[in-house]
């Protein structure tokens, strides 16, 4: 049987905590309160100015938005949406509805009106921030989110609030900078993330107190050994729970600095953001890592010296990208697995104990295990589902009862990725065990690329599954079986994609690769295989298992 248990640790969770007070208040109190712990880079887009801040201002301010929120009649358990670019007033608003028990819920900043609605009405959401230039998204859906009662702005040099909107800066400049954290059990609700599936929409992963010090204590503390010299910056946004962790409670839990980045993520922009700031722990994803090598002559132009560890997730890292970057800038990267319902990475190399190509080794803290579709254990060296085990695992799925049972399995968590382990103890990811594609860090669902597929005449059958170009990162991969009167060409691969783009498909769901097939492989009841497709590609660009 592949059961494993990392390291034990000790982990010590109070049983009456305010995680804000933890991560935040506890450096002011140990006398860290005028080292920086955040600085903003700025945007001149959306006009917002580069910044900086000490713990002690992060506590104030912390502290001022949370009496912010109070003001306006929010309370404890009360829900509140948050649209907001990574700046410090994501973060204080954040950390200040948490010390005031309420529950923010960050989401993906680059979505449209009517899926904020469903945000606002499944989390019954009684507020909203957001970013002042966003907000126009908000406004014209926000009749219809039935419990919300205040849009609260973050305005910036360029936007302002509009009639009817809060101002969150000047709700924060009435307010108080004083505020006695609401210290409520270990295991109440604490913060929300949404993530999303094959089927249906997505669901809000409810988070408790205490989820997020496990993550600092076991990943960062062992793993990251992030300590008050480290300056931490992820290219993976806050609305990210990969992002929220290396731009937050990681770094706020061993008094280290973060710097924020509110600019579309761009490769030459992250270079001058490590020379610029000295930063020391990077953290990105599989796509961006080769975008910055494909930057000629950085090693050169830029000074990246301050680097001690590269950070890896969200997808599995390449061996080759592994090996062109310790060439190029002389410094590891380390992959690790994280999923939204663990809040962060459970599986990870260790600084000098790498295998490039793998996950790693358990993170001390948790505990895995490997089974076959019937729940039955898997040998050694066969591919088998990953459950684990370990207290930074989220308490449901919201309102989704039928979903949560499948997933959360006593103290087990079923990921759905299919893994191996091998003699030396290293996992490697093997795939998905559902059909879900992922791309630039981003899920796509092959059912609704392939629905908006079968709409245009040529297209007789199609199933679109997980792929990979020739670095080996992920890609939406199509397999189309074309109708009688059309014959495949590149002009035909053309046509599809821009049928897919005028249909409204977002860009990075439209396939980058197409194959015409002459059939594809069927159950006997006739429902496509896709796993097939699935396991002939990743065996096309990694070999056999
Ligand atoms: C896949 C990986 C191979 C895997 C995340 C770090 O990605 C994060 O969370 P999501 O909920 O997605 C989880 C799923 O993504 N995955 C993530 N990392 C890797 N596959 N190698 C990897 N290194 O399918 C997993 O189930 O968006 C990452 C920290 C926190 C996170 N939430």
């Amino acid at each position: 049987m592949v059961y494993e248990k990392g390291e034990e640790v000790e982990i010590n969770i109070p049983e009456v905590m305010n995680v804000a007070e933890i991560l935040i208040d506890e450096n002011v109190r140990l006398g860290k309160g005028n080292k920086v712990a955040l600085r903003c880079c700025g945007d001149e887009v959306s006009g917002i100015p580069e910044s900086e801040y000490t713990y002690e201002e992060l506590m104030l301010n912390t502290n001022r938005a949370g009496n912010a929120l109070r003001n306006v009649r929010l309370d404890v358990d009360d829900r509140i949406l948050m649209i907001a670019l990574d700046t410090p007033e994501f973060v204080f608003s954040f950390f200040g509805a948490i010390k005031i028990g309420a529950i923010p819920v960050p989401v993906n900043t680059m979505l449209s009106s009517e899926e904020y609605l469903y945000y606002l009405n499944d989390s019954r959401a009684k507020a909203v921030i957001v970013h002042a230039n966003l907000a126009e998204k908000v406004v014209k859906i926000a009749k219809k989110a039935r419990f919300l009662k205040h849009i609260i702005v973050i305005e910036t040099e360029k936007y302002a609030a509009e009639n009817g909107q809060l101002s969150l800066s000047a709700l924060m400049d009435e307010a108080s900078d004083e505020l006695e954290p609401l210290r409520l059990s270990r295991d109440a609700m604490a913060f929300w993330l949404y993530s999303s599936g094959t089927t249906g929409l997505p669901k809000g992963v409810v988070h408790l107190q205490h989820d997020m010090l496990y993550s600092a204590d076991t990943y960062y503390r062992h793993v990251l050994e992030l300590n008050e010299a480290d300056v931490c910056y992820s290219v993976s946004k806050l609305f990210f729970a990969y992002g929220l962790g290396n731009s937050t409670y990681g770094p706020f839990r061993f008094g280290s600095e973060v710097v924020l980045d509110p600019a579309v993520p761009d490769p030459e922009r992250s270079f001058q953001i490590i020379e610029k700031y000295g930063v020391t722990v990077l953290f990105t994803v599989p796509p961006f890592y080769n975008r910055m090598l494909a930057i000629e002559d950085a090693e050169k132009r830029y000074d990246t010296s301050s680097l001690r560890l590269c950070v890896n997730a969200g997808e599995a890292l390449p061996a080759v990208t592994y090996q062109k970057w310790k060439e190029k800038f002389g410094v590891d990267i380390l992959d690790g697995i994280g999923t939204t319902e663990l809040t962060h990475i459970f599986i990870s190399n260790r600084p000098g104990r790498i295998k490039p190509g793998t996950s790693g080794i358990p993170v001390p803290g948790y505990e895995l295990k490997l089974v076959d579709d019937e729940g039955n254990d898997v040998p050694v060296g066969k591919p088998g589902k990953l459950l684990v085990k370990g207290d930074s695992i989220a308490a449901l799925y919201w309102e989704k009862h039928e979903k949560t049972k499948k997933a959360f399995l006593g103290e087990w968590f079923d990921t759905g990725d299919m893994y191996v382990r091998d003699e030396d103890g290293f996992w490697t990811h093997v795939g998905r065990a559902d059909d879900l594609i992922k791309t630039r860090g981003l899920w796509v669902s092959p059912v609704e690329v392939e629905s908006a597929l079968l709409k245009h005449p040529a297209v007789e059958f199609c199933a679109v599954v997980q792929g990979y170009d020739e670095n080996r990162v992920g890609i939406v991969k199509a397999f189309v079986v074309i109708s009688k009167d059309y014959t495949p060409s590149d002009e035909l691969e053309e046509e599809l994609r821009s049928f897919l783009k005028s249909s409204g498909l977002k860009g990075y769901k439209i396939p980058e690769s197409f194959e015409f097939v002459d059939e594809l492989p069927m159950t006997a009841t006739g429902k496509i295989q896709r796993y097939k497709l699935r396991l002939l590609e990743r065996e096309r660009a990694f070999g056999k298992i």
